[in-house]
């Protein structure tokens, strides 16, 4: 990195910070660093499914074409890693989380939500955090398909939280009665991850 660059992303990291953008312990970054455990899956398309089940009134199997074909949304938005980077104006283009829990219809009884990824990865989330508004899943982002690396075919995106909760190849939704952890809080994570109040480790 040159000296210019350098002092480039400090005035946009200070910026960031003045606008309350920037949350405790956290720094910009210009790139988008690859995170995962395992290795990139290989996806095929044809017999791949999005899966709602459990606390659900009716569990649903939705194919890649049938989420094509449902309405786009764009969101942009932040995200904060737990390492302590965080990248700003991400432009995301997906669908919505909420019209997929619609048509599924959560149970009243529903309350949380184990996220499901390929390699046996996942992540829960109270079902209203899912249910915000700056929640989507997407298929691209700032004007690019996903790359298999950053989750391909499809990524959960949910920007108030860690990004570890972000899931990526995401495969299934299972509503739950009770708060479980998955991968990352059965490590020692938080089981919520709000990255406005350094909630990084179970202890914080
Ligand atoms: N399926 C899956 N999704 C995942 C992870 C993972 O290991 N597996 N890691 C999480 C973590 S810790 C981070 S920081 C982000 C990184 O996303 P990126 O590689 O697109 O930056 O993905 C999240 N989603
Ligand atoms: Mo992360």
């Amino acid at each position: 990195m040159s000296l210019f660059e350098g002092s480039e992303r400090k005035r946009k990291e200070a910026q960031m910070r003045e606008a309350g953008r920037l949350p405790p312990g956290q720094s910009l970054t210009e790139k988008w660093p690859v995170l995962h455990y395992g290795a990139v899956p290989k996806v095929d398309l044809a017999s791949w499914r999005l899966r709602f089940f459990g606390e659900v009134e009716v569990p649903t199997a939705f194919s890649f074409d049938e989420l094509r074909a449902l309405p786009r949304i764009t969101r942009c938005n932040d995200i904060h890693c737990v390492t302590r980077w965080s990248k700003f104006d991400c432009r995301w283009d997906g669908i919505s989380v909420r019209e997929l829990l619609a048509r599924v219809r959560p149970t009243p009884q529903a309350r949380y939500v184990m996220v499901h990824a390929e390699h046996g990865f996942s992540s829960n989330l109270a079902l209203a955090d899912l249910l915000d508004e700056s929640v989507l899943l997407a298929f691209g982002m700032n004007g690019e398909p996903l790359t298999p690396e950053h989750g391909w075919p499809l990524r959960l995106v949910v920007p108030k939280l860690y990004f570890w909760k972000s899931v990526k190849w995401v495969h299934g939704f299972e509503l739950m009665q009770h708060d479980a952890p998955g991968f990352w809080e059965r490590n020692g994570y938080h089981m919520r991850g709000n990255p406005w109040n350094s909630e990084r480790y179970s202890n914080d």
